[in-house]
């Protein structure tokens, strides 16, 4: 271990952060905080976080790293402890307490009842035992997809899943909603699945693009959280894409919040929703046309290119793609797409994708196209050039530091063996698409297809859900309320009474991460920090953390079985280990870190070591110079514009080469003046989190959510700015408030994903804006059965029914 001096951790790199982590080396891992005063350091999704705390309450939070591009969410620390929408006591819906093998009542619509700790767990326990000797392990759906709080100790599926491996196992789920297409198709294309890794870095891009184009890319949102905590890089490196002298193209049907936030730095180009497929074909036919695609490229580096000229040409289906015929489906002047090849194919360019193209009907289509079109611009594997799909996302391009790496509690029980018991551990048995839940609901035992293989759904009695908002994230609400009727038992453990919560049978009142203690890393390629995630308040009412929850469980399993999941450690114990491992493998990288104890009380972060050498990371650079000794994971080894294995599948939703497909509800087909609904994630939120939240002001109209209308469309429906809208299709209807702009494509709409379902019982009408109670529950295609909720239609017209008050945030009834 290299010697440490204090001089290391107080001095350092201190708030060298910010502007200069793009571009300056960082010489020793080193602590980046000032002494904090009373603050308390801790961190989310949303970063690290400064909050103040006076009698026992959180006051205030801001960023604990300086930034130049501010983040809101880092302000919601006191709202996300102290809201009205907590569940403060574990409670039963009534009619499941009084006769839970045969209950009475609905699940949504009935009373709760307060009880105990022990009684809600012990009735859980019973009832959990029961459903598992009757139906057997397959019928416990533990799958529980959602972002629950940042750390490596209180995860919340990891700890639920760990309590029922060793209950004998569960049904889980596979993928995510985020990009459940693209990480299926990916691997068939360039044998990685692209969406997830370190992208050719910020510094590189600073320094060698020419061009870069933003499709569908809403940075200035989705760069505001990561999957552990955000490192703060990426949005400084938008901030400095705006000030460097490139050319930005920003290909999206809203100005969105990037899009602004560039203002004439940016050109905006706004197709319709659904068509960037045909858009692209129409680029890549003028590049054809004009000679100027990279033929050596294509012979060299890709395999089938000829297959799907002749599709691109008019060769195989008699209809050529060219700029005219891509301009009547997407809406582009056929003039703009042309313009479009010339400066992609002239200049250094990187083809930055977000994820929200993909959340549709046919996804697949939309990064295999586009793949493909930086495979006939020739420049994949150079500095600044290609694709990148993580730009948007967990600061995809921030340079991987030399790092000491926390590890994390796992679902696998080490101590079973150790603890000289007969425990049947096991893992997940049954696994499905995760956005396939409901029909997996509707269809127990049925067969289905997926990536080429015929699967089974399993027959679900009993779901628990612990760090995730299903209610909020999945489609077609209505007609999941219908499926969620099925199951003998549902269990939701949450801090909030979330639309889930109030349709379930039993709901446990969870600590916030303000209210325990962990650690995590921020940036997720980066791991640029270590953050002590320190507990700033007490357990609010009778919340518990869900690691105690389930170990209280685990005892009820059998005797001993506490000892087996907490492994005879405690919350510090743990943290203690995580700390040590982390420490251990920063030695490996001469990285230097302080013991735990001192870490702990300074209440500061430690910043790793900048790797020069990884700041100038170029994706597929090795491919590119050695395709031979460096081949991708396709069955070719090169990139497969045409799939073989695809073409093995024979899916009628998912051709095996990319091809433009007119969705099923889309512009090209609405009629009666149905428009295009775009459900993208929200600025002021992240999905259903912080909903509640004194942020919702700067963006709920008539406190509701907001939904952009065109002003021709609003003038057609004789719909004002600020006016209560009902937008609503055969499977649903919401209020929404009127935001009307010019910032979005005539004939389509936007209602953010991520408010919470309030429907009112008489009417069915979602009282806050919930568009999953309008979008579609398909699958993208049978490939990926990814998550498609961008495709759906609806219509909208002023409202003027009676006023109906928002209970969204409100206690259910309790007896
Ligand atoms: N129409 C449409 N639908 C979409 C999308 C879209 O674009 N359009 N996007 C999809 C995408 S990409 C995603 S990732 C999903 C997001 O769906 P989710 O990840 O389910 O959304 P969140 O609102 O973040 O839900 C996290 C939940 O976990 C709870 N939680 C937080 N910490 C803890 C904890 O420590 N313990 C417990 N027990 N609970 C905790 C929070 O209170 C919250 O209710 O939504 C998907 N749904
Ligand atoms: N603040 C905040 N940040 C987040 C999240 C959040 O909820 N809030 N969620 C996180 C998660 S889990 C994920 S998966 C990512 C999501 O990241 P993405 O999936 O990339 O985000 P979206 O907002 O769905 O879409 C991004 C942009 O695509 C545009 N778009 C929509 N449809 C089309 C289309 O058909 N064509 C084109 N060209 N553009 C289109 C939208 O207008 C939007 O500007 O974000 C992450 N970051
Ligand atoms: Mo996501």
């Amino acid at each position: 271990m290299m010697s440490l001096s204090r001089r290391h951790f107080l001095k350092g790199a201190t708030a060298s952060v910010g502007a200069l982590t793009i571009a300056k080396a960082m010489p020793v891992c080193a602590t980046t905080t000032e002494p904090q005063g009373k603050a308390v350091l801790s961190a989310a999704h949303w970063g690290a976080m400064l909050i103040e705390v006076q009698d026992g309450k959180i006051v205030s939070s801001k960023g604990a790293l300086p930034a130049t591009v501010e983040n809101s969410l880092q302000t919601t620390a006191k709202d996300y402890v102290h809201t009205k929408a907590r569940v403060k006591y574990p409670m039963v819906r009534k009619g499941y307490l009084d006769n839970p093998i045969a209950p009475q009542g609905k699940r949504g619509s009935d009373e709760f009842v307060r009880v105990s700790w022990d009684q809600a767990l012990d009735l859980i326990h019973n009832q959990h035992m029961r459903i598992r000797q009757t139906y057997g392990p397959e019928s416990v759906f533990a799958g529980a997809y959602g972002w629950r709080s940042s750390g490596v100790l209180h995860k919340a599926q990891t700890l639920l899943q760990r309590y029922m491996s060793m209950a004998g196992g569960y049904s889980g789920h596979m993928g995510d909603y985020s990009t459940g297409a693209a990480q299926v198709i990916m691997p068939h294309v360039v044998g990685s699945i692209e969406v997830y890794e370190q992208q050719t870095t910020y510094p590189v891009v600073l320094e060698t693009s020419d061009v870069v184009v933003l499709w569908g890319l809403n940075p200035l949102n989705t760069l505001k959280i990561a999957w552990s905590a955000t490192d703060g890089a990426g949005l400084e490196f938008f901030h400095q894409l705006k000030k460097s002298n490139k050319t930005i193209i920003a290909i999206d049907p809203m100005r969105s919040e990037t899009i602004e936030f560039f203002g004439d730095r940016a050109e905006w180009i706004a197709p319709h929703p659904s068509t960037d497929v045909a858009m692209m074909l129409g680029i890549a036919y003028a590049l054809v046309e004009s000679g100027q695609y990279d033929k050596a490229f294509l012979d060299k580096y890709t395999t089938g290119y000829d297959k799907f000229e002749d599709y691109l040409l008019g060769k195989s289906d008699g209809i050529a793609k060219t700029p005219q015929w891509a301009s009547t489906i997407c809406g582009v002047p056929a003039k703009q797409l042309t313009i479009l090849a010339n400066i992609f194919s002239k200049n250094r360019t990187m083809l930055m994708a977000g994820w929200g193209i993909q959340r549709q009907q046919y996804g697949e289509q939309r990064h295999w196209m586009l793949v493909t079109l930086a495979a006939m611009l020739g420049q994949i594997g150079l500095p600044g050039g290609g694709f990148g799909f993580s730009y948007h996302y967990s600061n995809g391009g921030n340079p991987t530091r030399d790092a000491g790496v926390l590890p994390a509690i796992s679902a696998a029980i080490d101590g079973a063996s150790s603890a000289g018991n007969d425990w049947a551990v096991s893992g997940a048995i049954n696994s499905f698409p995760v956005a396939r839940i409901v029909e997996a609901l509707e269809n127990p035992g049925q067969a289905y297809q997926h990536n080429g293989h015929e699967k089974v759904f399993p027959k679900i009695k009993m779901i628990w859900w612990a760090g995730g908002a299903n209610f909020t994230h999945h489609q077609d609400t209505n007609r999941l309320i219908n499926a969620w009727q099925k199951p003998e038992l549902i269990v939701i453990s949450e801090p909030y009474w979330t639309a889930a919560a109030k349709h379930a049978d039993i709901v446990l009142p969870i600590t916030t991460s303000f209210e325990r203690n962990d650690l995590t890393m921020t940036g997720d390629y980066s791991n640029q920090h270590l953050v002590p995630m320190k507990q700033v308040v007490e357990p609010q009412f009778e919340a518990r953390n869900d690691f105690d929850v389930f170990a209280d469980m685990a005892e009820r399993l059998k005797a001993g079985g506490r000892g087996v999941y907490t492994e005879n450690k405690t919350e510090m114990e743990w943290l203690n280990g995580f700390y040590k491992e982390a420490q251990a493998i920063g030695r490996q990288n001469r990285v230097a870190m302080p013991n735990f104890a001192y870490f702990w009380k300074q209440n500061q972060l430690l910043e790793m070591k900048y790797n020069a050498q990884n700041a100038k990371f170029v994706r597929y650079q090795a491919f590119r110079e050695n395709p031979i000794m460096n081949p991708l994971g396709t069955p070719s080894g090169k990139i497969e514009i045409f799939s073989k294995t695809i073409e093995g599948y024979n899916y009628a939703d998912c051709p095996p080469h990319p091809t433009w497909l007119a969705p099923t509800e889309w512009v090209g087909n609405a009629k009666d003046g149905e428009l295009q609904l775009m459900t993208s994630h929200a600025a002021h939120r992240l999905h259903s989190q912080l909903n509640y939240a004194e942020l919702r002001k700067e963006y709920a109209i008539a406190d509701r959510e907001p939904i952009s209308i065109h002003p021709e469309d609003a003038k057609q429906r004789g719909i004002k700015q600020g006016d209560l809208v009902r937008a609503y299709n055969h499977r649903g209807q919401v209020l929404v408030g009127a935001y009307i702009t010019d910032g979005i494509k005539q004939g389509s709409v936007c209602i953010h994903e991520g408010a919470w379902p309030d429907l009112d019982p008489v009417t069915g009408i979602c009282k806050n804006g919930g568009c999953n109670v309008l979008t579609g529950d398909i699958p993208t295609s049978r490939l990926a059965n990814g998550c498609a909720g961008n495709s759906s239609v609806v219509k909208i017209e002023k409202y003027t029914g009676p006023v109906l008050p928002l209970t969204a945030f409100d206690e259910p009834a309790i007896a």
